[in-house]
């Protein structure tokens, strides 16, 4: 993670396209655009005016500062064609806010009056939807029902009171199978204006959005039609190992903070701790509700909190369980090989195909030691190299580093993790005891009819679709 960069570019470019489609009052209240030219995780917000708070932390992400207009807080979004690395090595043409996709992250306080000015420099009509705020009904961003939508080249203006504190988020509310297939979100917080007997004080809190994109590999543009056969699993519009590792201090609390702009569901699992659902975007959970999990599965539209109390030091994995969503592209349309013994074919097979190789017949995991040549500009089917080799993961996969010696508030990445002596799993090289296997027929709990005349044995085949899950 970089800490001492803030590359904010003051946009002239936007500039120049909000002052030919507004007119003149307007333009002069208009703040100036900030733009985001690098994905990498910034380091918190701190307010300098309004009500104090404790900022987040984006993951490969920022947040929006804002110009304070008589008690006003203002901010200024711009709908825009944006490149985004989604991995180092692989860009993608998508369309976010400032710069980047997914947009900033807006953090206000619990009864801020907040104007946030939207400048559309999209090809095509836009809106913006406040996901989970109390608002007026015209401030909803939905456009034809509540307001007509953003034409290209126009800026509108969205103003309300932030009622409610809590994780919330915001997208387009017009032609939404586009822009959110192509990477227009994100994420808002609404800190509590004081102690609130729902809302724990912690010592990091991170927040970012659960994307999806279908990029076929060596493509740059999303294609928007897909309706479930994604084949990147982002956080933030980042792939593993491009997603930056949570960083902390040992015995710091920490919180979580994740919203599911997918398709599908993702449960999000974290290893070595239990963690509470403090909250989702309704706002804090009753303290009655809480229990504690390992996973907590996160819905299409919803937002959720987790807290835990970081004790174990260590390297510990934090991803979505469902193993699809922890590849990157070119993970699925591969048959199942494990076991085909074919490596004996391929000279033959390569005097008709020069460039074909053996594939999977010992699992998938040799391909991300293989090195394979694949198109320029794809996310690696899996990558990213660990301590003890290949981490045979891409997709929606960081790391939560707790250290003793992080220093409190530090975010930089500390390297691996040094285990103490003793306490790494290894290879065993003494005498081997023949293990015990099960080796009867299995019983059933009533004798079986109609059995076939001899027994029938079945191989594993992986699944080459993505439908329903
Ligand atoms: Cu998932």
């Amino acid at each position: 993670m970089t800490t001492n960069r803030r590359n904010f570019l003051m946009g002239g470019a936007a500039g120049a396209v909000a002052a030919a489609s507004v007119s003149k009052v307007a333009m002069a209240a208009l703040p100036e655009p900030v733009l985001q030219t690098t994905p990498d995780t910034m380091p918190p917000l701190v307010p300098n005016t309004g009500r104090p708070y404790n900022p987040v932390v984006t993951l490969n992400g920022w947040t929006l500062p804002w110009r304070m207009n008589q008690g006003v807080k203002e901010f200024h979004l711009v709908a825009e064609p944006v490149v985004r690395e989604m991995a180092p090595g692989f860009k993608a043409h998508l369309w976010g806010y400032n710069g980047q996709s997914p947009g900033p992250t807006i953090e206000v306080v619990e009864g801020d009056r907040v104007r946030i000015f939207v400048t559309n420099k999209l090809p095509e009509r836009t809106s913006i939807h406040w996901h989970g705020q109390r608002l007026p009904n015209g401030m909803d961003g939905v456009t034809g029902l509540t307001q007509p939508a953003i034409e290209p080249g126009k800026t509108f203006v969205y103003e309300f009171v932030a009622r409610r504190p809590g994780t919330f988020m915001y997208h387009p509310h017009a032609d939404e199978m586009t822009q959110m297939a192509m990477g227009m979100m994100g994420s808002w917080i609404t800190h509590p204006k004081g102690r609130h007997p729902l809302i724990d004080e912690v010592d990091r809190d991170f927040v970012f959005l659960l994307n999806a994109y279908d990029i076929e590999p060596g493509a740059y543009t999303p294609k928007i039609m897909t309706m479930l056969d994604f084949n990147l699993w982002s956080w933030n519009s980042r792939v593993f190992p491009g997603i930056d590792s949570l960083n902390v201090r040992k015995n710091d609390k920490v919180r979580i903070r994740f919203g599911n702009l997918t398709m599908t569901n993702h449960p999000m699992h974290l290893h070595g701790h239990e963690f509470q659902v403090t909250g989702t975007d309704g706002g804090p959970t009753p303290k009655s509700t809480r229990w504690h999990e390992v996973t907590t599965d996160v819905a299409v539209g919803q937002m959720r909190q987790i807290e835990f109390l970081a004790d174990e030091e260590g390297d510990w994995a934090f991803h979505c369980h469902k193993s699809h969503h922890t590849m990157n592209a070119m993970g699925h349309e591969v048959p199942t090989m494990i076991g085909v013994e074919h490596r004996g074919v391929v000279k033959e097979i390569n005097k008709l195909i020069p460039d074909y190789m053996v594939m999977g017949e010992r699992g998938m995991a040799d391909m991300s030691e293989m090195d394979m040549p694949i198109p320029d500009n794809t996310g690696k089917m899996m990558g990213g190299e660990g301590p003890f080799g290949s981490v045979e993961m891409g997709g929606m996969f960081s790391v939560l580093k707790v250290r003793r010696d992080q220093p409190r508030g530090d975010y930089k990445d500390p390297g691996w993790y040094k285990h103490p002596a003793g306490e790494v799993a290894f290879e065993w090289t003494g005498a081997m005891a023949e293990p015990m296997r099960f080796q009867a027929e299995g019983h059933a709990a009533m004798p079986a009819v109609n059995m076939p005349a001899r027994n029938i044995e079945v191989q594993v085949r992986k699944p080459t679709g993505h439908s329903g899950h």
